[in-house]
C-alpha cells in the first residue's frame, strides 16, 4: 500500500486526499488584530476539516501572478502566530512556502508536517534543512517567477519537460537524503503555462507520476485557467470549474488535491468513489 510519511502522520494514499486552501494574507480574515486574524484562520480551518480536509496548507505569500512582493518577516508574521492552533487540530499541515528561513522558523516551532514549495526546495539551504527534518515535501515546477512567469511561457514539450524536472528534484532530494517516501510532486498548473500547456500536464498527470516516481498534487482551484475555460471572470464563482478540475486529476491518478472549496470537491470524490465501488 502507497502511503505518504508526513511529519507526525503516515497517510495512507488509498483514496484521493484533499488538501483545504488556508491563505492567511491580510485581505483573507478580519483586520481587526492578529489575535481576530489568528481565531479566524483556525476557524475557518476548523470548517474545512469538518467539510472533509484530510490536510491544511497555509500560506502568507501569495505566488499568484502579478502578486506583491512580501517580505520573510512578513510572512514569518502572518504564519508563525497560525501554526501552534492548526496543529492541534488532527490533521497533517502543510506550509506554503519558498523560503528556506521560512521553513527554519516553522519547523523550529513544531507541528509542520509537510512543506509545500513552489520552488521545490531551489532557495539556498532548503534541501539540507529538509534533509534533516522528518516532514513531506512537495516539489512543484514553475517556469519563472510569479511577477512575470505568465509573461511567454514556453516549452516543446510540456509534459516531458516538467516530468523531467520533477525527476531531476527528487533525485537531488534523495541524493540530499530526503527519502522517497516524503515526496510528492506537481506539475505547477498555471506557473508559467498556457492554457494548452495547463490541459496537456492535466491530461498526462499519469505520465508525470511515472516520470517523477511519487505521488501528484495538483492545485487548479479556482485558478485562471478555467476562467479561460468557462468565460467566468470571478475566481470565487469558479465553483463547479474548479470541482470538475479536481475530479479529473483525482480520476487521473492524482494523490492530492489541492482546494478552495472543500465540502464540493469531497462530494464529487465521494460519488465517483462510490460509483468505482459498485457491482
Ligand atoms: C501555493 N500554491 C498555489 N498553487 C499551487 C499549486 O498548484 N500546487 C501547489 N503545490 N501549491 C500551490
Amino acid at each position: 500500500m502507497s502511503e505518504l510519511l508526513c511529519g507526525r502522520f503516515r497517510l495512507p494514499l488509498t483514496r484521493p486526499l484533499v488538501m483545504g486552501i488556508l491563505n492567511v494574507t491580510p485581505d483573507s480574515f478580519s483586520d481587526g488584530g492578529r489575535f481576530d486574524r489568528v481565531d479566524a484562520a483556525l476557524e475557518r480551518a476548523r470548517q474545512m476539516i469538518a467539510e472533509g480536509a484530510d490536510l491544511i496548507d497555509v500560506g502568507g505569500e501569495s505566488t499568484r501572478p502579478n502578486a506583491p512582493f512580501v517580505s520573510p518577516e512578513e510572512e514569518l508574521a502572518r504564519v508563525l502566530p497560525v501554526l501552534p492552533g492548526l496543529a492541534g487540530l488532527g490533521v497533517p499541515v502543510s506550509l506554503d512556502t519558498r523560503r528556506t528561513v521560512v521553513m527554519r522558523e516553522a519547523l523550529a516551532i513544531g507541528g509542520v508536517d509537510l512543506i509545500n514549495d513552489v520552488s521545490a526546495l531551489e532557495d539556498d539551504g532548503a534541501l539540507e534543512l529538509l534533509a534533516s527534518a522528518n516532514v513531506a515535501v512537495c516539489l512543484m515546477h514553475k517556469q519563472g517567477n510569479p511577477d512575470t512567469m505568465q509573461h511567454d511561457p514556453c516549452y516543446a514539450d510540456v509534459v516531458a519537460e516538467v516530468g523531467g524536472y520533477l525527476a531531476r528534484r527528487v533525485a537531488l532530494c534523495e541524493a540530499a537524503g530526503i527519502a522517497r517516501a516524503r515526496l510528492l510532486g506537481d506539475p505547477g498548473l498555471g506557473f508559467g503555462k498556457t492554457l494548452a500547456h495547463n490541459l496537456a500536464l492535466l491530461k498526462h498527470v499519469p505520465a508525470l507520476e511515472q516520470a517523477a516516481g511519487v505521488p501528484m498534487l495538483i492545485g487548479l482551484s479556482r485558478k485562471s485557467m478555467l476562467g479561460a475555460i468557462t468565460g467566468e471572470a470571478v475566481p470565487a464563482e469558479r465553483l463547479g470549474a474548479s470541482v470538475a478540475g479536481a475530479l479529473l486529476a483525482a480520476q487521473r491518478g492524482a494523490a492530492i488535491v489541492r482546494v478552495h472549496d472543500v465540502k464540493a470537491t469531497r462530494q464529487a470524490l465521494d460519488v465517483w468513489r462510490a460509483l468505482e465501488a459498485a457491482e
